[in-house]
């Protein structure tokens, strides 16, 4: 019989504990309804893209679980809509990650932060109103922005693999309290109708000036004091978007 703890074991457990002691962490819980796939990687430049890199890049990082993949879809018609109500109800059924950060050290900057995400079958809504073929994603809670899902009835997200990929960084974006008027025109942030070139993967430098730099409380997802959407530091005002209205706040 032996104690002696493999040694593989131990430093793959002081990985994990370095990898979060010096930076916070971002944990998130992905599930899917049946008949729906996961957001597929990207190759750029001969590299793949995946949600992981692209937040890396903007010095997030990010652990992707991918968790159920047979939730069933809720029985309405195939041209309805599911509810932010629906949303919520299928969220508190199917998450375990708490909204609530944890922390393996006593200070703010290395807790691991909790976001949900999920793929659902059907469409969604916009304000309250059911449109088929109009939206792709939404981060729903605006309160917490602690989740986000993904309309797998669009035919973009079924069809083309890049765009579903760069909605879900999208609507993570805006769970990472990122807004439309963070894009530059052809990033992650810019909507594809507001597109000005073609899309890349990546955020643009304001986004990563807020992901990098901003304060935790206006940035990482979920609720811990955390600033609702639209809540910034003054920094944000200079790059103003015609349709969004930002609040400037110390996050303190
Ligand atoms: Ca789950
Ligand atoms: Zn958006
Ligand atoms: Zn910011």
């Amino acid at each position: 019989m032996s104690r002696i703890v493999p040694v593989r074991f131990l430093s793959l457990m002081v990985v994990l504990l370095m990898s979060c002691l010096l930076v916070s962490c971002v944990a998130l819980e992905f599930d899917r309804m049946s008949g729906t796939s996961f957001p597929p990687s990207h190759m750029v430049n001969g590299q793949s893209v995946t949600l992981r890199t692209i937040y890396d890049e903007a010095g997030i990082k990010l652990d992707v679980q991918e968790d159920e993949t047979n939730i069933q879809p809720l029985n309405i018609a195939q041209n309805d809509c599911i509810s932010d109500a629906e949303l919520d109800t299928l969220e508190s059924s199917h998450r375990q990650l708490s909204i609530f950060p944890t922390s393996i050290c006593p200070f703010d900057f290395c807790n691991t932060y909790h976001l949900y995400g999920v793929v659902v079958n059907h469409y969604g809504e916009v304000l309250d109103a059911c449109l088929p073929e109009f939206v792709l994603g939404k981060m729903w809670d605006g309160h917490t922005r602690s989740a986000f899902a993904i309309f797998y009835r669009m035919a973009t997200i079924q069809s083309n693999g890049p765009e579903y990929l760069r909605t879900t960084a999208h609507e993570m974006g805006h769970a990472f309290n990122l807004h439309h008027s963070d894009g530059d025109g052809t990033s992650i942030m810019t909507q594809t109708d507001d597109l000005e070139g073609t899309a890349v993967f990546r955020f643009s430098d304001q986004s990563r000036d807020h992901l990098m730099n901003h304060p935790a409380r206006c940035k990482f997802p979920g609720a811990l004091g955390g600033a609702p959407f639209t809540w910034v530091i003054d920094a944000h005002a200079v790059w103003p978007h015609p349709l969004e209205e930002l609040t400037v706040t110390d996050c303190d």
